[in-house]
């Protein structure tokens, strides 16, 4: 029998080749950015989208198609993808989708830790847990499955444990065949104008209630019997630190968090003398239970924030709410020493910016040598940001106010920030700053439209931020290496404060660590070009 060692996002990704996904697509975050990179590098046809919204939307037609599809982010992402999912799960589809979102409690590279199985509950879709990677692999085929045979859209949550550790994995013998894709016209059940949106939402509440019908059966919730004084509900990686920290207990794992087996959990409570729910992040489990009229306890409120582990698990079932151990300050990380993002950092500060600012490795400028970021909440938000900041700080400070944002960022969620400064621009003007190092840095350097590559690094049409900004009739704009003539740089900004107009200044220099795959990817690309047109004359 094949074994492989596999991490849960590869472990997906072989999933997903095996159970003949026709098409992956995603854009990148941490812990979910190696699923679609191994997905490319099995064979599959994985695809970068410029934003989440956009991958959800091109995973669903192509669902509609009747292929299967998988769409991955990570848990901030599903903000972004929200406005299709929740009327995705009206519509259907005809294939299946698969939509991984992988959450990160502990925040090991995020801003927040939000927790995503509550967008099971208000889309209404069901939800899968791995707890492994050998789950994470078996789950996915159950996922397809129940997304096809109610033509519904299933949500994959995985964590960063559980996305980054590595086990056993044993794949299938047999692969499933890829689905043959075609179109079927049903303007009732994919317009969702009111009059059609009313019965979809009807027909969605109808598919859950036999999806939890399902799920009472389903060999992936199953009850494990033990010691009768403590039983212990848990889903995904809390189950195996569950199980260190209480062994001989009672268990209930879930692999389906929802819709709950509401019943087979009545059962399972009622054989135990104290049932505990132990799950990272919120109570969500413990107040479905609850509210289902089933005695549970939940963790103590402290438990909320953070990864879970063996230890603290330990203290949950000994309801131990005494201060924990702070763990130790590591060092704080900065920007690599050569990075093309220190001129512009200078200058912001030199010149005492207001920076509203963005996320990415830029975002490094917040902390020591520079302190130069005053904000930063969400992709592509140094754009609103700035301007509401120029439109109410009085003009003195209002001129300081720059809008510092990546390359990938501006194309992610910039460009219709950009279109809100053309169109009401602050009375001082706006500045903003496009910190294009020719790659998405803060992930591991994954291409997006603006690099001119496609996943595999393969050449594509470049999306030009500098061309877009001029078209969208941004009055100034500028490309400039800081890096090169930091003094310029200076000057430059300085000089774009005081206009009062809307300037765009496109600081463009590769990321030190990229910058020599960048020349071979395009040294690559333009042998590929030339070999191109070559066999093209040739055939002519
Ligand atoms: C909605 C959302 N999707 C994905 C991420 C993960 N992420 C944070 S910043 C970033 C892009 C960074 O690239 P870029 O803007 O080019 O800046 P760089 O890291 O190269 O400096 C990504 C993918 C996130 N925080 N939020
Ligand atoms: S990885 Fe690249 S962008 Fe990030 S800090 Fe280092 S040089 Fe700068």
């Amino acid at each position: 029998m094949e074994r492989k060692l596999l991490s849960g996002d590869e472990a997906v990704a072989l999933a997903a080749l095996d159970a003949g996904v026709a098409l992956g697509t995603g854009y990148p975050g941490t812990p979910s950015t190696e699923i679609l990179e191994a997905f490319g590098d099995l064979g599959g046809h994985a695809r970068w989208a410029p934003n989440e919204k956009v991958a959800l939307e091109v995973g669903l037609g192509a669902a509609y198609g009747a292929a299967r599809a998988l769409v991955t982010m990570k848990h901030v992402g599903l903000n972004v993808a929200a406005d299709p999912l929740f009327t995705a799960a009206y519509t259907g589809v005809t294939g299946a989708l698969v939509v991984v979102s992988a959450d990160d409690p502990g925040m090991a590279s995020s801003q927040n830790e939000q927790d995503n199985r509550r967008y099971a509950i208000a889309a209404g879709l069901p939800m899968l847990e791995p707890a492994d990677a050998q789950e994470a692999y078996d789950l996915f085929f159950d996922a397809v499955e129940i997304s096809e045979r109610w033509k519904i859209p299933v949500l994959f949550r995985m964590t960063t444990r559980v996305c980054h550790s590595k086990s056993v994995v044993v794949p299938r013998a047999e692969r499933l065949a890829r689905r043959p894709a075609h179109f079927e016209r049903d303007i009732e059940g994919r317009v969702m104008v009111p009059a059609n949106a009313r019965p979809a939402h009807r027909r969605l509440r109808a598919k859950l209630a036999e999806i939890a019908a399902y799920a009472e059966e389903a060999p992936f919730n199953r009850a494990e019997e033990g010691d009768r004084r403590l039983g212990i509900v848990a889903s995904g990686v809390s189950y195996f630190h569950a199980a260190e920290a209480a062994p001989g207990a009672s268990f209930f794992k879930l692999g389906m968090v929802h819709p709950l087996p509401l019943e087979r959990l009545r059962a399972f409570a009622g054989t135990v003398e104290r049932c505990l729910v132990v799950e990272e992040g919120d109570p969500v489990i413990a107040d479905a239970l609850r509210a289902a009229g089933i005695a549970v306890e939940s963790k103590p409120e402290m438990y909320r924030f953070g990864e879970l582990d063996v230890a603290r698990v330990r203290r949950i079932v000994a309801n131990d709410t005494s201060p924990e151990p702070t763990p130790p300050r590591g060092k704080p990380p900065e920007l690599c020493p050569a990075c093309p993002y220190h001129a512009a950092y200078a200058a912001l500060k030199k010149l005492d910016c207001i920076v509203a600012g963005d996320i990415g490795c830029y975002t490094l400028g917040a902390l020591l040598p520079y302190q130069a970021m005053d904000t930063c909440v969400a992709m592509g938000a140094s754009l609103g940001v700035g301007l509401g900041l120029r439109h109410a700080l009085p003009p003195e400070q209002a001129r300081r106010v720059v809008s510092v944002i990546g390359d990938s960022t501006f194309v992610h969620s910039g460009i219709t920030g950009l279109a809100e400064a053309v169109y009401n621009p602050p009375a001082t003007g706006h500045v903003v700053l496009v910190l294009d190092n020719g790659t998405t840095a803060m992930t591991g350097q994954q291409e997006h439209p603006g690099t001119g590559r496609t996943l595999e690094h393969a050449p594509t049409t470049k999306l030009s931020i500098e061309g877009l900004a001029r078209a969208m009739g941004v009055p100034s704009v500028i490309v400039f290496d800081a890096f090169a003539d930091p003094a310029g740089f200076e000057r430059l900004l300085a000089e774009r404060l005081a206009a009062p107009e809307l300037s765009l200044i496109v600081a463009r220099r590769p990321c030190i660590l990229a910058a020599a795959d960048i020349r071979n990817w395009e040294k690559l690309g333009a042998e590929r070009r030339a070999a191109e047109a070559c066999r093209a004359q040739s055939e002519e």
